[in-house]
């Protein structure tokens, strides 16, 4: 396996240590081959948002094995789960099921250009939208965690159809539009692949403003904020809604699945009700469809008040342990998300995000797993506590957190 992993952001290089092999995991802790333990704030990088192996989703997606573990035919499983989707995000009139978030992503994309006829899509830098090939310019996540500015292997023709802009620079964005009206404005509403770099006040509304007056699309890329941050998303915390959303690893509970949603009149061009085709062998699979529906039957209001309250304590917590050694530290938070980065003011877009002190967190972080504590392996990534984090694992982290902010001085 090129670098000895099966996707980039499990290697741990860039903090200096080989990766490690999980043997199993249960609530909100992993245990390696070698039998130590952590708790763990990967949680496959957002999917576990119940934590791992929820009794009620190994329940369903065991039940549903037993029928049979893929048709290629529809089910009442997909339409309870487009269902619940729709409920719970309400620009997300019609939905369809992928195994991935790229593929989510990537057909969202073709879809805004069929439907505009441009071809010309704005991103921003430091995000990530998948490994889809017009996308990973300047691009968040294994690119930004790993140093690969673009991807070789991408054409020339696909690179130029993206316009990359800085995160909250307004300007940036006019200029774009202006230059070349885009058939999208794709972003994620809250960047979480450069680190946690929520919006400036008013930054996701001007977007939606500017999208319309230029007539291209606003998609928002929820793979990591969907049914994370709140019941709707990003989108219902923030009060705009997109016209098309890309939905990702909590609606698969920790199986592979991944949506694109949106306005009606936009999905019906998708095949095969329309034209524009996109198809999956394994989409709307039915034990990852058994596991989606039985995490978002755990996600009512207490539940993300719950969430809210730890990632807070957490956050805080971190913050004050960091003050306390003499670390210079940043802790963003949302429900269910943080990082930690190591700079001395707020980070606000990818060009801070790289400013901050990376060898300082590889430190931190290579200390907090010899302490027991898994945080994600690279500062570009976002820490996810989970439903099944208590206080004991909020202690057993702050008290790993004092020596390890101490060797990252
Ligand atoms: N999209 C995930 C975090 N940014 C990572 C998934 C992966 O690359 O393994």
């Amino acid at each position: 396996m090129p670098g000895g992993v099966n996707s980039p952001v499990r290697a741990m290089g860039s903090i200096g240590r080989d990766p490690i092999f999980v043997e199993r995991g249960l609530g909100a802790e992993l245990t390696d081959v070698d039998g130590r333990s952590y708790v763990d704030y990967v949680c496959s990088w957002g999917p576990l948002i119940a934590g791992h192996a929820h009794p009620e989703v190994v329940a369903a997606v065991t039940a549903a094995a037993a029928r049979g573990t893929s048709y290629g035919a529809p089910t009442e499983g997909e339409v309870a789960l487009a269902e619940q989707v729709r409920a719970r995000m309400p620009s997300a009139e019609m939905l369809r099921m992928t195994s991935s978030g790229t593929e989510a992503a990537m057909s969202a994309v073709r879809l805004a250009r069929a439907a505009t006829g441009r071809d010309a899509v704005v991103k921003f830098a430091g995000a990530y939208h998948g490994h889809v090939d017009g996308l990973l310019a300047d691009a968040g996540s294994g690119l930004a965690t790993h140093g690969i500015p673009a991807s070789p292997g991408v054409t020339s023709a696909q690179a130029a159809d993206t316009t990359v802009v800085a995160w909250n620079d307004r300007d940036g964005v006019d200029r774009a539009l202006s230059e070349r009206p885009p058939a999208a404005i794709l972003c994620e509403p809250y960047p979480a692949n450069m680190g946690l770099v929520p919006p400036a006040e008013g930054f996701l509304a001007f977007l939606r403003e500017r999208s319309q007056a230029s007539g291209s699309l606003l998609v928002f890329d929820e793979v990591i904020s969907g049914f994370r941050v709140a019941r709707g998303g990003a989108q219902e915390r923030e009060g705009v809604l997109p016209d098309l959303t890309i939905l990702g690893k909590v609606i698969g509970g920790g199986l592979p699945a991944a949506a694109y949603a949106g306005r009606r009149d936009l999905m019906e061009l998708v095949a095969p009700a329309g034209q524009v085709y996109q198809a999956g062998t394994l989409s709307g699979n039915p034990l990852a469809v058994a596991a989606g529906l039985a995490t978002l039957a755990l996600l009512d209001s207490k539940a993300y008040e719950r969430l809210a309250r730890t990632t807070r304590a957490l956050a805080e917590g971190l913050a004050a342990v960091a003050r306390e050694v003499g670390a210079s530290v940043q802790v963003p938070w949302l429900p269910g998300l943080l990082t930690v980065f190591f700079s001395q003011g707020p980070v606000t877009d990818y060009a801070a995000a790289r400013a901050c002190d990376t060898a300082a967190y590889g430190a931190f972080c290579r200390a907090m797993l010899e302490h027991g504590v898994y945080p994600p392996p690279s500062q570009f990534e976002a820490w996810f506590p989970s439903l099944a984090h208590g206080e004991e694992h909020l202690e057993r982290t702050l008290t790993a957190a004092r020596p390890a902010f101490g060797a990252s001085l």
